[in-house]
């Protein structure tokens, strides 16, 4: 018995321990930071209203009738035989129906609304997705401008994501604006989102994609209108020359090792990668690879070896290199910023 206890208290601090888990904000279902996530969370209330009245009403006539008509001691009597009752069972066929219609025309209206494509006067702003084993590349193809596993958007205005895959199934999702969408190779896919109010949000990949999945981490940021317009900006009159004499060397050795698969525009670089996320402006990010914190010590790891950080990642290892060149490249790096004008 003390055992079964044990084992009861284990799970109701693992629920506890779960649910709490969504009190965070920037990836929080129940705490929608957009229009979107807003009415999905409408639906999830309705739904869940409906199925706690129908067990609670199963429940209660279920506990009636095993206590009312329960075997009493001593008594013999045989109840009164029924087979079949027509009235019973419209009654319960006819209550589901009920209850699914008022589950469906809300969803099948709302799925309509959320899939509405925004007015031109709305500013839509467009963003293509591109999935990757295992990170996302974010390219504003009216700016001009490319970025990775950071997408930063304008608040207040409609995002239209025009998804797609390089190589298996993603999925795009961002709990506290709403969502998700797969992302296919082969096929467009567009989600329409909202964010209400400047903030960080966090993304995640859910398909199942590989190794890596779970670390298939992505940040929305979210700006006023005016940070977002010079945000853009900075991006596209941005400087990737390195300024002191270590950098200079990384920028060389980045020409080197690294351009056949990551893109830094305006550093002098012929080759323009496309298999690695583009590194321009990377010393903003606030992540390495949608999974450490962006600092020196974290690059330095990160460069050494990519498969201790994430398995299976498509990211070689430079861990042949030597130690001033490591510094070197992290020097460069993180010295990537966009411009300031
Ligand atoms: C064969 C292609 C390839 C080469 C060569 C390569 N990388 Fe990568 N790199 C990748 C891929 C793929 C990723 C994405 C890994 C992931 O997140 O799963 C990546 C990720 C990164 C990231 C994290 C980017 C982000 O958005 O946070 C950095 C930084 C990076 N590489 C630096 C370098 C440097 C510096 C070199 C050269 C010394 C280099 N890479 C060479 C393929 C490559
Ligand atoms: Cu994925």
């Amino acid at each position: 018995m003390k055992f079964v206890k044990a084992k009861l208290l284990m799970v109701i601090g693992m629920l506890t321990w779960f649910f709490t888990g969504c009190s965070n904000p920037a990836l929080s279902v129940v705490k929608p930071s957009g229009e979107v996530g807003k009415m999905q969370l409408n639906l999830i209330y309705l739904s869940t209203a409906i199925m706690t009245l129908v067990t609670v009403v199963v429940a209660v006539i279920y506990i009636y009738v095993v206590i009312r008509f329960r075997e009493r001691p001593g008594d013999t009597h045989i109840p009164k035989q029924v087979e079949g009752s027509t009235v019973l069972e419209i009654v319960w066929t006819v209550i589901p129906i009920i209850l699914l219609i008022i589950l469906a025309v809300p969803t099948v209206s709302t799925t309509f609304q959320i899939e509405k494509r925004p007015a031109p006067s709305q500013h839509p702003v467009q963003i293509n997705v591109t999935g990757y084993q295992y990170w996302w590349k974010f390219n504003y193809p009216q700016a001009g401008i490319t970025t990775a596993n950071e997408v930063h958007i304008p608040a207040g205005r409609p995002i239209e994501f025009v998804m797609q895959s390089h190589d298996v199934i993603h999925a795009f999702w961002v709990p506290s604006l709403g969502g998700k969408r797969d992302l296919e190779p082969g096929r467009m896919n567009r989600l329409i989102l909202k964010a209400d109010k400047p903030g960080t949000y966090e993304g995640k990949c859910t398909e199942l994609c590989g190794a890596s999945h779970a670390l298939m981490n992505f940040r929305v940021i979210a700006h006023q209108t005016a940070e977002y317009d010079a945000w853009i900006r900075s991006m596209q009159k941005v400087n990737s020359q390195a300024k002191s004499v270590l950098a200079k060397e990384g920028q060389r050795l980045v020409g080197q090792n690294c351009i056949g698969c990551h893109a830094i525009r305006n550093g002098g670089y012929k080759v323009l990668g496309g298999k690695g996320p583009e590194l321009t402006a990377f010393g903003q990010r606030t992540r390495i690879a949608g999974v450490l914190d962006n600092n020196p010590q974290n690059l330095r790891a990160w460069l050494q070896n990519p498969q201790n950080v994430k398995p299976g990642s498509r990211m070689p290892s430079f861990a042949h290199l030597e130690k001033k060149q490591i510094d070197a490249l992290v020097e460069y790096l993180e010295s990537l910023k966009g411009s300031s004008q």
